[in-house]
């Protein structure tokens, strides 16, 4: 079928291998401030990031002593929301918690 359409059998090959090609990973952070509650942070590591109580307690202390953790990797998009999400739910609440995320380049 192809044979006759040369060009056609290339576009076919040119998108099969471009799907092939992973996409960029995004690491997304928790940063340490002195005024967030522990356990709404704990809180925001179970629910945004869907870390078990055990793993969120971990993160949490880690971002306490070393000022800074990952929460985990992601693709742009869901990277992206996950950092929106942390700082519109830490707005309403009244707290200054900060994620930023940063492109995983391995
Ligand atoms: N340092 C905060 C406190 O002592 C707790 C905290 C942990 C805040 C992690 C932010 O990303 C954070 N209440």
């Amino acid at each position: 079928m192809t044979e006759n359409y040369p060009d056609l059998y290339e576009e076919i090959e040119v998108d099969r291998v471009t799907r092939l090609v992973e996409p960029p990973m995004y690491q997304v952070f928790l940063i340490n401030d002195d005024y967030t509650p522990m356990d709404f942070v704990v809180d925001i590591l179970m629910t945004v990031f869907r870390k078990s109580p055990e793993e969120a307690n971990a993160i949490m202390l880690l971002v306490h002593q070393q000022g800074k953790g990952l929460c985990g990797i992601y693709t742009y998009d869901v990277a992206e929301t996950k950092v929106d999400t942390v700082h519109e739910v830490a707005e309403e609440n009244g707290y200054p918690l900060r994620s930023v995320m940063e492109k995983n380049d391995l």
